[in-house]
């Protein structure tokens, strides 16, 4: 069955694989699906033919002949469920994979994305200065437990899995701000990441489509 799925016609990030398709990307070259990409404008995302597949307006989708599905969460799971390479056979080894997955989307990336916010699109309040610190600490504090629990350890649940794949996403969004590498063992694990083929696909993938300019400054 066919793959596709959407991406931004035009990263803001100008190519440092920030957008969300690059997870999904990176999934589908772990376990060796070929897949399609559609771009859409800003603008495309908001008409009635792109809310049908994804009611928030928003990229990534992904499509796979009756199925359509949105968040990346969501999509990478069906992927991992589907095809080989990224969750254990052992049940237990499974849902702790899974868990991580959660955990990087509900525990890890909403104080990365608040700092997105606090930056720029409330960057211009008066009250930003103060705020801030407070959003970078909070990183801080979110990242300090991850480190403890990553420890010495490769991978966040023995083989690398759709956890890391997740938690490796997210954490990459912390990079630009300087927090993660406050990190070192955090920023090596993500450097792991970035090291697999797979990713290295999906990355070179996204920055045919966005290289360029940052517009994000
Ligand atoms: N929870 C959803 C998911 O995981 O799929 C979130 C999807 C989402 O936020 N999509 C963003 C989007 O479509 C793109 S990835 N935004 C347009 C809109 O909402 O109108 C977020 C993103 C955007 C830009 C950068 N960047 O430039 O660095 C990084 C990440």
């Amino acid at each position: 069955m066919n793959i596709t799925i959407t991406a931004f016609e035009r990263s803001p990030d100008g190519g440092k694989g920030l957008a969300r398709d690059t997870r999904v990307r990176w999934a589908l070259e772990e376990t060796g699906q070929p897949y399609g990409v559609r771009l859409v404008s800003f603008a495309a995302m908001k008409e009635p033919a792109h809310r049908r597949l994804h009611p928030f307006g928003q990229i990534p989708t992904y499509e796979e002949g009756d199925l359509v599905l949105f968040e990346t969460g969501a999509i990478v799971l069906h992927i991992a469920e589907r095809h080989a390479g990224l969750l254990p056979d052992d049940a237990g080894a499974r849902a702790r994979a899974v868990m991580w997955m959660f955990a990087a989307l509900n525990t890890v990336e909403p104080p990365i994305l608040e700092l997105q916010t606090a930056k720029f699109t409330e960057g211009d309040k008066p009250w930003t200065a103060e705020r801030l610190p407070l959003v970078k600490d909070r990183i801080r504090h979110r990242l300090g437990e991850l480190s403890v629990r990553l420890g010495d350890a490769e991978w966040l649940a023995g083989t690398f899995s759709a956890g890391d794949l997740m938690m490796v996403s997210v954490l990459l969004r912390s990079r630009p701000s300087g927090i993660l590498d406050e990190f070192p063992s955090l920023a090596a694990y993500v450097a792991r990441g970035e090291a697999r083929p797979a990713y290295q696909r999906a990355f070179a993938a996204q920055l045919a489509v966005n290289a360029g300019p940052s517009l994000a400054g």
